[in-house]
This record gives C-alpha cells, structure tokens and sequence, in this order.
C-alpha cells in the first residue's frame, strides 16, 4: 500500500509554508543559509521532533517561531520555499496550495516576503514536476490592520500574477483572535475574487462556529468541532474540510486516530479533503496520512483515488488544470 500511495500524483490543499519544512531540510536551511551546525541548534532540532506527551495546540505554536527565525531573511525565506516545494515533489504532490502569512521585520517588509515567495515558488514549479498556487495568509493573532494590508498586497499581486495568488487562508492560534473582527477584510478579499479557506472548529467555540457558517468559505480548515448539523451544513453547501490526521492528533484536538472526525465524514459522504497542515512540524507526509487513513478507517486504494480527485474537484486550480490533473491520476492507475 505505502508503495502505491507514494507513487500516486497526490493533491494538497492544506500546508502552511513555515510548518512543512521537514527536520532534514531544516539543517539544510540552516546549514546552507546561516551556517549553523552548533550543538545549540542540534538541540533546537531534537527539541522540534520530538512532542512530549500531553502536548496541546498551543505548545505547537511556539514551534513555528523556530523556524520563523530561520525564514525572517529574503535569502532564508526563498530557500525555504524552494525545500517545502521540493520536498512535496518528492512525495510525488502534483499540485500544491501553499499558505503563508507575509511577515514584515528588519529585513524585509510583507510586500518583499510575497514576492520573495512567488519567486522561489516560479523556480520551484520549473525544477520539479508540481503546480503550486499560494494563499497568503490571516494570522488571526494578529491585528486587524495587518490583515488588511496582505489582503490589499494579495490584490495588487494577484494582478501579476493570477495563476498563483489564488485564495487567502484564515488561521493562526484559535484560541486567539475574534473572527467577527476579521470578517469585513474577508469579505473584501472575496469581493476581489479570492477564494477562502478558513480554519473553522479547530477548536469547540460555538459562537465562532456558527458567525463562520454564516459568512461562508470555498473550504473548512480542520472542522473538527462542527458536530454533526455543522457537517451536514458542510455537506450541503459542498464546503469540503480539509482533514489533517497527524497534526490534529499531535496537537491535541482529536483524542485518536480513530476518533477522527475523518470517519464521520466518510460515513456521511460529506466532502473531504486529506492533508498535512504543518509535516515539518508534525513529522509526516501527504503519502503518510493516506497511509494513516487506510490503517485506521480501512480505506482501499480505489477510495485514495477518489480522495484525490475529490481534492482536485475542491483545488483553486482552473479548469484545464483538474482536468490535467484527473490524467494523471488515471494514468497512473492504469499502469498500476
Ligand atoms: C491554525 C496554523 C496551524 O504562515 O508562517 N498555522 N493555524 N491552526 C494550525 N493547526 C496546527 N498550523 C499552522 O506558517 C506557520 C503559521 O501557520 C499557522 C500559524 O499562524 C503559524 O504561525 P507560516 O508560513
């Protein structure tokens, strides 16, 4: 089974840029780009592997400020990108919706780190067989104003560049932020065209819930406390949720593998899509969550296929691009 979901062209819909740099291309970036090879920074690594039991959602987020670190140059930022992309390609991800909230610092401002993404994201598409898009990012622990200034960046951007700046993604700490807040920005993004992805029942808040129903999205990050009226709600609307095993797991969101709300879905047959969510983070692969799935709810390999062209249906790819995609999956089945 591990063999054919490796070589299956696979879809991802879910991955945050600065959380899919696996260890290995970590010390990579590091090595590479700040030289760092100290016993300080072997530790750091060790200590990003490895999630002590009891680990919850917030122990996570101080996760993603080590790499932060490591991404908060053009230079760092441009070969992280190339990695991630390399790195999905290797696991044979034909397509790949990166998301990424532009940061702006001493070295760089959320313009330049758009920018610097697009770059690395142009050559990357040309090194490796992988058609990437990029939705920037909402950090709802962030203000406001700064949402407003990447929408505004994204619009602009996306005028150069409408193949790539596809949609906005709306996540960050749940338990930070009030999403009503960031609704009239969200909603200008959507009047621009943009497609929304919005992480939606990471965590059980009711209030919350039910204002993101309400506004509406092109896809559900995570889900996971929509409950059962918020899933036929899902179903009805045709809002896939984007269902991340591992992290959802690791971070303390889900109990267990087979308390997956991935199991409801099936059952319901609401849309779905399998993703990763952060696999430098959470150490796995898109091929490894698949594998995840066939272990735990028993899925064959015939219903993986599906899964992916369910993905490639729910993608924020143009019409001649899921159609290219559906060849390839074809294709490799046939020869399967
Ligand atoms: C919500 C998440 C997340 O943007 O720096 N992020 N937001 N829930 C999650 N579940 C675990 N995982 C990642 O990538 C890292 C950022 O993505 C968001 C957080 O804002 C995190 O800081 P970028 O490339």
């Amino acid at each position: 089974m591990i063999n054919f979901l490796r070589g299956l062209p696979k879809v991802e819909l879910h991955a945050h840029l600065n959380g899919s740099l696996s260890i290995e291309s970590i010390k990579e970036l590091a090595e590479k780009v700040y030289g760092q090879q100290s016993e300080e920074f072997a530790e750091m690594c060790e200590r990003f592997i490895s999630f002590e039991k009891g680990a919850n959602l917030n122990d996570c987020f101080q996760k993603f400020a080590f790499v932060h670190e490591l991404t908060s140059t053009p230079q760092g930022l441009d070969y992280a990108t190339q990695l991630a992309i390399r790195d999905f390609a290797r696991d044979n991800v034909m397509y790949l919706e990166l998301r990424t909230t532009p940061k702006s610092n001493g070295n760089m401002t959320r313009r330049a780190y758009l920018e610097t993404v697009i770059s690395a994201i142009k050559r990357g598409t040309k090194q490796h067989e992988i058609n990437v898009k990029l939705l920037p990012s909402i950090n709802r622990s962030e203000p406001v104003a700064v949402a407003e200034e990447t929408v505004a960046l994204a619009t602009e951007i996306a005028q150069n560049e409408p193949d790539i700046v596809v949609g906005i993604d709306f996540s960050g700490n749940p338990n930070q932020g009030k999403f009503s807040e960031f609704a009239p920005v969200l909603e200008t993004a959507r009047k621009h065209g943009f497609k929304l992805a919005i992480h939606c029942a990471e965590i059980d808040n009711p209030v919350e819930i039910r204002e993101m129903l309400k506004f509406g999205m092109s896809r559900c990050g995570h889900g996971t406390y929509l409950g059962n009226s918020g899933f036929a709600h899902m179903k009805q609307y045709n809002i896939p949720i984007e269902c991340c095993l591992t992290s959802n797991v690791k971070s303390g969101t889900v109990s267990s593998f087979g308390s997956h709300h991935l199991k409801q879905l099936l059952l319901a047959d609401a849309p779905k899509v399998l993703c990763t969510d952060d696999c430098g983070v959470f150490d796995t692969t898109l091929s490894d969550e698949f594998l995840l799935a066939t272990e735990t709810f028993g899925l064959t390999q015939s219903q993986c296929i599906d899964l992916i062209i369910e993905a490639v249906q729910h993608s924020f790819a143009t019409p001649e691009e899921k159609l290219k995609m559906k060849m390839q999956v074809y294709a490799y089945t046939r020869r399967q």
